[in-house]
């Protein structure tokens, strides 16, 4: 039977169900020291004076540094030139939050006390919390050397006015795609032992080579002596790839105080330092005929970056714009986008990253469409589907061409599972009864790019390529450890990785490890993002399985006296085909391997054992169709969802549970980009209002539906797999169904949109003024 495609349970669960993981925080090498940072408390500001001396005198504080002690060390690797971020702040902060200045101390309590005895004085500067406020003429500059909060401008090759003209209909849209944290359950954290032999570094990271390699340059070390450990990871969502402070500041500590030093993010200290996501405002427009079918879209996308342009926060509008007009056949799409600097907490890649904002803006035009058309919002869908038979098709963005997918088939599927046409009766009904709570349903067919692989796709982040790694080894007693490039972060890469293994080589599951997340034991890696565990590293692991069973096939056929093309792999053994109990076992094999009597001539010993590094020729493109069903109370405009239809296409599935668990992970955090959550800032003074969990919300399970599941499978062409990443896509699909179910029950109001997150307080001022 296949592994590939079943429901195995999960090999990393029963040590981490056990309280047996190992995270950052649970480790403590001897004589192990604290760090702390003092950070600003002011949005903009200029520092003027930083005292040190209450911290520094009491028992047990090691140190007190900042920036004046860095000026021998580069900033933050990735940024623009001169716009580069500061390891601790030099002269200006620029953001609630931003590290000033470091203590180190004998415990972390002590530490913290230290550093809020650090005096920080400072010249306050008007601060700009949005992009409006940056963009308004004379707005206060983060970097006056610049000119300018713009950082990055791409302008509009084509208005498409004169398309616009040419359409029967045309509607414009304003959405705000607000601002989220990315809240992991495991907040950022990192220990560095600077040794004689050596700099260990663990971290809690996505991406632990792609941290090796920049910090053995950064501190000029040779990469042999930099090694980098990301052991168990509590979550990441993309905003554990991002160069934080402390990451290079680790090190530097640990050399100077002699002490390995570990730094551990409190809950609120998370809630300002680790990047945000999304923060995009969209101006859309759309020309259209009576028909409903779609002739022109031009989106503009602004993007706030925070106080400091991140490598992955500049390239969301990229990914947005390749992405804007989903999965419909537009024959004129024009995109541009701008990126803006505000005081607040940086902006990085969020679960998604620049498609969900994409999906989003595209799924509300469509509903718009039908609205202003009054067709039916899956009849304007079917209408503007790129048919399954147009694929590879090419998009508006020369390197953008969708692989493969069927959008008829997801959206069908998804109208039996929501029973739509019921909906839409139950939907009539309750309109006519006062008493009844409103109903709304509202549909998703949304469309991602994934799998990050071809050549290119990466080379901004980490200058390697975009190719994954794995490497299959066999044991001498016929067990087997595979060592991959991507390093997970509650993925499920032990059990992924080992199914597909176990497939190739005929070598039973329990007998596969799967190893990762050290740069001493894995060669080089790029990491877990964009949703390529699977297409990248997993593909690398079934070819180097089969390079692998290739030559465990001739020692076999050798010790059989056998031709390789009678074998056939069964029962963790080699056995020929028509000759009953003629076999060799796997472990005889492995064994064999390793002895040069028993070998055939052109197998050296040690030849089972295969590294691939393994680029993709184009990228991989999940899409699905999500339905939404909502009832609102139409007394305090409460929501609540109903129904929640999700139909995924991820090509081959590897793991169904798994890739179930990871569509509702994302669901999840769509639901509540659409109904909770919110960064907020005081526009005035610029600071962050919602820094802990009773202030952003993030929902619990009573607040979340079940969800109803289905499937349909166009495999990936673009790797060996046929797989599509899917770690991303419920975050894609779902803010998109949520608000246009809202709308829709909303409509007989005249509401046409809400933007995210529709609160119950903004629906209930609606139904008032309706009142
Ligand atoms: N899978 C499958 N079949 C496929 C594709 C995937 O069975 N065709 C399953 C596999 O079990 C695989 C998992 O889904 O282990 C995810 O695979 P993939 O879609 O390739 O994504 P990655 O492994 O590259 O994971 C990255 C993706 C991203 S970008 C974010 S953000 C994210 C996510 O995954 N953050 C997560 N999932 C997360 N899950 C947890 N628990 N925590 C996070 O921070």
């Amino acid at each position: 039977m296949s592994l590939v495609g079943a429901k195995v349970l999960r090999k990393e669960d029963p040590r981490l169900l056990t309280g047996r993981g190992t995270f950052v925080d649970d480790l403590a090498p001897p004589r192990l020291a604290h760090a702390a940072f003092v950070t600003s408390s002011q949005a903009h500001a200029d520092v003027t004076a930083i005292d040190a001396r209450g911290a520094l005198a009491m028992p047990g504080v090691l140190g007190v540094w900042t920036a004046e002690d860095l000026l021998d060390h580069p900033d933050l690797p990735g940024g623009p030139p001169d716009l580069e971020r500061p390891v601790l702040a030099r002269n200006t902060v620029r953001f609630v939050g931003e590290p000033i200045a470091v203590v180190v101390a004998e415990d972390r309590y002590l530490a913290a006390d230290a550093a809020g005895a650090v005096q920080v004085e400072y010249e306050p500067l008007p601060a700009v919390t949005d992009v409006a406020a940056a963009t308004a003429p004379g707005a206060p500059l983060l970097f006056p050397h610049h000119g300018s909060n713009v950082i990055a401008a791409v302008p509009m090759m084509d208005d498409l006015e004169a398309d616009f003209e040419r359409c029967d209909l045309r509607a414009s849209l304003h959405l705000v795609n607000q601002r989220c944290a990315a809240v992991p359950i495991e907040p950022v954290a990192c220990i560095a032992d600077w040794a004689v032999d050596g700099l260990t570094v663990w971290a809690t990271f996505q991406a632990p080579h792609h941290l090796r390699n920049y910090l053995a340059t950064w501190l000029d070390i040779p990469q042999n002596q930099c090694r980098v450990i990301a052991p168990d990871v509590g979550g990441g969502f993309g905003a554990k790839i991002v160069w934080y402070p402390e990451l290079f500041l680790a090190p530097l500590l640990s050399k100077w105080t002699g002490r390995p030093v570990k730094f551990a993010q409190t809950r609120s200290e998370a809630m300002v330092q680790m990047t945000h996501g999304r923060d995009q405002e969209h101006d859309v427009d759309v020309g259209f005929d009576r028909d409903g079918r779609i002739k022109a879209l031009r989106l503009i996308v602004t993007q706030n970056l925070g106080a400091y342009p991140d490598p992955t926060g500049m390239g969301l509008p990229v990914l947005t714009s390749w992405m804007a007009a989903g999965c419909y056949r537009i024959p004129k799409v024009a995109t541009s986008f701008r990126t803006v600097v505000t005081n607040t907490t940086p902006v990085a890649a969020y679960r998604g990253a620049g498609r969900p904002e994409a999906a989003y803006t595209i799924e509300r035009v469509v509903d718009l469409v039908a609205r202003r058309t009054g067709l039916d919002p899956a009849e304007v869908r079917r209408r503007n589907f790129i048919p399954p038979q147009d694929f590879p098709y090419a998009t508006h963005n020369d390197p953008v061409v969708y692989d493969s997918g069927d959008f008829p088939a997801a959206l069908a599927e998804c109208l039996r599972l929501v029973d739509y046409d019921q909906v839409r009766a139950e939907q009539a009904r309750r309109r006519d009864d006062p008493a009844a709570p409103l109903l709304g349903v509202g549909l998703s067919c949304w469309l991602e790019i994934a799998g990050f692989g071809p050549n290119g796709s990466l080379e901004g982040f980490g200058h390697l390529g975009s190719w994954e790694s794995a490497q299959v080894r066999i044991q001498p007693d016929g067990s087997a450890i595979i060592f991959a490039g991507s390093s997970p972060h509650g993925q499920g890469h032990e059990t992924t990785f080992a199914q597909i293994a176990s497939d190739e080589l005929g070598i039973p599951y329990e007998r596969i490890s799967v190893r990762f997340g050290d740069t001493a034991t894995v060669l080089q890696g790029i990491g877990t993002m964009g949703s390529r565990g699977v297409p990248t590293s997993g593909s690398a692991v079934k070819v180097a399985s089969q390079r692998v069973l290739v030559r465990a096939k001739k020692i076999a056929a050798h010790l059989l006296e056998a031709a390789e093309e009678d074998l056939e792999v069964r029962d963790n053994a080699f056995n020929v085909r028509g000759t009953p109990g003629k076999k060799v076992s796997w472990g005889d094999v492995a064994w064999a391997s390793f002895q040069p009597l028993r070998l055939p001539e052109e197998l050296p010993p040690g030849s089972l054992e295969e590294r691939l590094f393994m680029e993709s020729p184009n990228f991989s493109y999940p899409s699905g169709a999500y339905a939404c069903v909502v009832s609102i109370d139409r007394r305090t405009g409460r929501v609540t969802i109903d129904k929640m239809v999700l139909v995924d296409d991820c090509g081959t599935v590897i793991n169904p549970l798994l890739a179930e668990g990871q569509v509702h992970g994302g669901v999840a955090q769509g639901i509540s980009q659409a109904l909770y959550e919110q960064v907020v800032y005081d526009p005035d003074t610029g600071q962050p209002l919602t820094t802990n969990l009773l202030d952003y919300l993030v929902p619990s399970a009573p607040d979340l539906p079940g969800y109803v599941a289905g499937r349909i499978s166009t495999p990936c062409p673009n790797n060996p797999l046929g797989a599509k990443g899917i770690g991303e896509s419920g975050a894609v699909g779902a803010p998109a169904a949520v608000v246009n179910a809202i709308v829709d029950a909303l409509s007989p109001f005249g509401v046409e949109h809400l933007d995210m997150p529709v609160t119950s307080e903004k629906i209930w001022r609606v139904l008032q003024e309706a009142r």
